[in-house]
């Protein structure tokens, strides 16, 4: 197919100084659809720039997205880009579609130099909705600093973009797409892929699909109801657990992408997925899960909604993490969490004597430990779970991690999870987010907090509300030293530790697309089996109004209280 000659374009000439390109890696911008003009070509014009020319012929990248308003036409703007800056091959979910975790299962796979997902994860869709863009890497993980901020200065200075804009691809039939361009770049070819094949392969690899088959659709089976919300994820239920395993079509719902997700916030938790949690109170089914618009979070419910804390889950898959096959044969090199989530994962380390790291938010951290061979499974209490198959988290593999442990335990989630705590003790847990708060409030309520933090004083103050007293032992504002690449990372979330191993930790979000959101963190570790199973938010009080007096969060920044709990 002949197209017409390349163009060289000129971007308005106010460079991009004052923003950030949106990757995962650069997360303060990460999910802000930002309205300046040819924001995407100067995104991607930089991403494509920071590869070396030399090497841009031989390389494939891999395209996809959760489907949301914009996906696709952004992904004709890509192709035109990525044929005009000499790229040699692309390979993209049909319609421009692919969850997250697939696009980092089909990377590592094919060995691409990367890839570009179109997604603002989490976040609602739509006209007036997020939108983002991520540059994952060659390991199949979000970029780390180091190429973001190459990407980032090449962004600021950038004056052109390159754009074939009469190519016209045809992102809807399976099979290969050639490009004669009238340019030294030749040919160029484009790779429709059906974005569920490579990464259900996947996982027929890690899990045992007969004993999951039994127990979905054998004579004995349990029933399931997994919400899509309507994000990418619904072609990988259906052909997964419907189709595959066998699990009743009317098992699985909101199945089909939408772009503006129907309306929902595809946010797999208590508030969002509210649906989900009220059908499975009725106790028709006995496991149930939602997740993210891209695929990469997940929440898990037993029957009557018995929810799973998600710095839980991890711990559970840990402590039987021999009921998935992928595990046994790779052992196990590790376990990670990042540093809000609660302490549950610690104990199963503690017991069974393998290796814990503690890191700063997000997943890059766990990547470098992955291909460093330090790591296996980790997770974040924000409803994400993954393991070293590949480089995000992974929503449906969470799933089947689940069903496989039930399969084995003969056991219902809240027997499995009460088993559990009853073992190795239990970290109660909550989260507030403050949205939306006036930045400069956030920002400084933060900065104050830490002036108090530091003073020597602090260590050993006693707070008490009620009956219980709490002792600082340790205050700081959490550094990572990654022990793969040696970077430091500051400035990663204020931690109060009392003497009773309990935790309070406030930061800022680096994912908010308006003003500042302010998380507010609470771990407090109880092994007396008579408290075990009150209620979190009654359990974590004393500890929350501790948190509020020393920060004066409301009095600083004019919230009266938390927009959401967790
Ligand atoms: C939030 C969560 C993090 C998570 C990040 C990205 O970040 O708190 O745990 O890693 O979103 O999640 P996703 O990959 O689903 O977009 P923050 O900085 O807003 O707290």
């Amino acid at each position: 197919m002949d197209v017409s000659p390349l163009q060289v374009r000129t971007l308005p000439t106010a460079p991009y100084a004052d923003q950030k390109p949106g990757t995962s890696g650069l997360r303060k911008k990460t999910y802000v659809f930002e309205t300046k003009q040819d924001y995407l070509q100067n995104f991607i014009q930089s991403v494509f720039s920071s590869i070396d020319l030399r090497d841009r012929q031989g390389s494939t990248l891999v395209i996809g997205g959760d489907g949301r308003y914009l996906n696709k036409s952004a992904i004709e703007v890509i192709v035109q880009m990525a044929a005009a800056n000499g790229i040699g091959r692309l390979v993209i979910g049909q319609n421009g579609v692919m969850s997250t975790p697939a696009v980092s299962c089909v990377i590592r796979k094919i060995k691409a130099i990367g890839g570009i997902i179109l997604t603002a994860s989490h976040n609602p869709a739509g006209p007036s909705g997020d939108f983002g863009i991520k540059f994952n890497i060659s390991n199949g993980g979000p970029a780390p600093e180091a190429v973001t901020d190459n990407i980032f200065q090449i962004s600021k200075t950038l004056e052109e973009y390159a754009i074939c804009p009469d190519l016209r691809v045809d992102l809807s039939t399976i099979g290969k797409q050639s490009f004669d361009l009238e340019n030294k770049f030749k040919p160029f070819t484009v790779e429709i892929v059906d974005p569920v094949e490579s990464y259900a392969n996947m996982l027929r690899n890690i899990f045992d699909f007969s004993v999951l088959k039994e127990m979905l659709s054998g004579p004995n089976h349990i029933k399931i109801r997994l919400d899509a919300m309507h994000g990418v994820v619904g072609p990988y239920v259906k052909k997964i657990l419907c189709e595959e395993l066998g699990s009743p079509a009317n098992s699985a719902i909101n199945c089909v992408p939408k772009e503006d997700f129907g309306g929902h916030h595809a946010d797999p938790n208590l508030t969002y997925a509210a649906d989900l949690v009220e059908t499975m109170k009725g106790g028709e089914y006995d496991f149930g899960a939602a997740f993210d618009g891209d695929g990469d979070r997940n929440m898990i419910l037993g029957k009557h909604s018995f929810f799973v804390n998600p710095s839980d889950s991890v711990a559970v898959i840990a402590a039987n993490i021999f009921s998935i096959p992928y595990f046994q044969q790779t052992g196990v090199r590790g376990l990670a969490r990042s540093m809000p989530t609660s302490g549950a994962l610690d104990n199963v380390a503690k017991a069974t004597k393998i290796q814990l790291h503690e890191t700063p938010t997000g997943w890059k951290s766990f990547g470098n430990l992955m291909d460093a061979g330090k790591l296996s499974l980790c997770g974040e209490e924000s409803f994400g779970t993954g393991s070293d198959h590949i480089r995000e988290k992974d929503g449906l593999w969470t799933v089947l991690a689940w069903l496989s442990i039930l399969a084995t335990r003969k056991q219902s989630v809240e027997e499995i999870m009460k088993d559990h705590w009853q073992k190795y003790g239990r970290n109660f847990f909550t989260r507030y987010d403050y949205e939306e708060v006036d930045a400069d409030a956030a920002y400084k309520m933060i900065s104050d907090l830490e002036a108090v933090m530091s003073d020597k004083s602090f260590i050993g103050q006693k707070f008490s509300v009620g009956e219980k007293m709490y002792q600082v032992q340790k205050a700081d504002n959490f550094e990572y030293s990654d022990p793969v690449d040696g970077s430091v990372s500051r400035n990663q979330g204020l931690r109060i530790i009392f003497t009773d191993g309990s935790r309070i930790i406030f930061r800022l979000s680096g994912t908010g697309s308006a003003g500042a959101t302010i998380r507010l963190y609470i771990d407090s570790y109880e092994k007396d089996p008579q408290k075990m199973y009150q209620d979190t938010q009654d359990m974590l009080a004393p500890l929350v109004d501790i948190a509020l007096k020393i920060s004066q969060l409301h009095q600083k920044t004019g919230c009266s209280g938390p927009t959401v709990v967790m």
